[in-house]
């Protein structure tokens, strides 16, 4: 694609420009922009403002979706990709509404699940609820006020890298149709091996996709991203490989990054990979 917004929601915990808040303005930092442009295409950075009546993290969550949601929509019909660069994980219904959720699929690289309900979580932490979120599994009466909001389907989602994992959430998993591509898998078959089986029959299933990638599904080895990380996660390689191959199977309408946090990155080596994810979704991105 041409053209994107980077549409900025630089929140963690329902704190702005806190922790992983403040990877998006590192990101910018790391010549995101310059380096699109220099690719060819066009960019333009949005920040979303929240207004709230109350600021707790639940109306900051929520009030955040809606308004990327409306920031991502006016991407498409501009004919912009949206590429949201998230505090935390809680962008992502936000963007896939906007993208259009109606025959979108979706695949979650994460470390983590992001599956827990208000039903099944141990701590009350709303971004380890991002995916049970887009797929419809909770919260369901506040999302019906984010504008372009339907659940996705299971069966068009992945989650890709995840392992570690709540043990509601690895039932849970287990019991939906989402499909699970783990680290094991990738470096048993390689990208291509892993990914096919599901990529195979989605141009079928959906008109799209929505790609979100939490920072610390690579390995914090090569790219430590948040006080969550866990070891032996996926090659940034491999990530790469990944975006592109899912833009050659089914058109790439948007995605979004999120969850990291610059203090674990004196280095700046995330910051130059988050670069180049941003770049392959554009890429990849029609
Ligand atoms: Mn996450």
């Amino acid at each position: 694609m041409k053209a994107v917004d980077l549409i900025v929601c630089p929140y963690d915990g329902g704190r702005r420009n806190w922790r992983c808040g403040l990877g998006p303005a590192r990101i910018l930092q790391q010549g995101a922009i310059a380096r699109i442009e220099a690719a060819g295409a066009e960019a333009r950075v949005i920040e979303v403002e929240t207004h709230v009546g109350y600021e707790s993290e639940v109306d900051l969550v929520f009030e955040a979706h809606r308004q990327i949601a409306h920031r991502a929509a006016a991407a498409r019909a501009a004919e912009r990709m949206p590429i949201i660069l998230g505090g935390n994980c809680n962008t992502a219904v936000g963007g896939v509404s906007g993208t259009g959720a109606e025959r979108c699929g979706v695949v979650w690289f994460d470390a983590h699940g992001d599956f827990c309900t208000p039903e099944t979580t141990d701590t009350g932490f709303i971004d380890g609820m991002g995916l049970a979120m887009l797929t419809g599994r909770c919260w369901r009466n506040v999302l019906s006020t984010v504008s372009g909001y339907v659940p996705v389907s299971e069966a068009a989602t992945a989650i890709v890298g995840a392992r570690d994992l709540d043990p509601w959430e690895v039932e849970d998993l287990a019991a939906s149709q989402i499909t699970e591509i783990r680290v094991e898998d990738v470096r048993k078959s390689g990208v291509e091996g892993a990914f096919t089986p599901f990529l195979k029959g989605l141009s079928s299933k959906v008109d799209h996709v929505y790609l979100h990638i939490d920072l610390d599904a690579h390995d914090p080895e090569e790219a430590p991203a948040n006080h969550y990380n866990a070891p032996n996660g996926l090659a940034a390689a491999e990530v790469l490989e990944a975006i592109a191959l899912i833009g050659q199977h089914v058109r790439v309408a948007g995605g979004g990054l999120g969850s990291y946090d610059p203090a674990f990155d004196p280095d700046g080596r995330t910051a130059e990979i988050s670069v180049q994810v941003v770049q392959a979704l554009l890429a990849a991105g029609s």
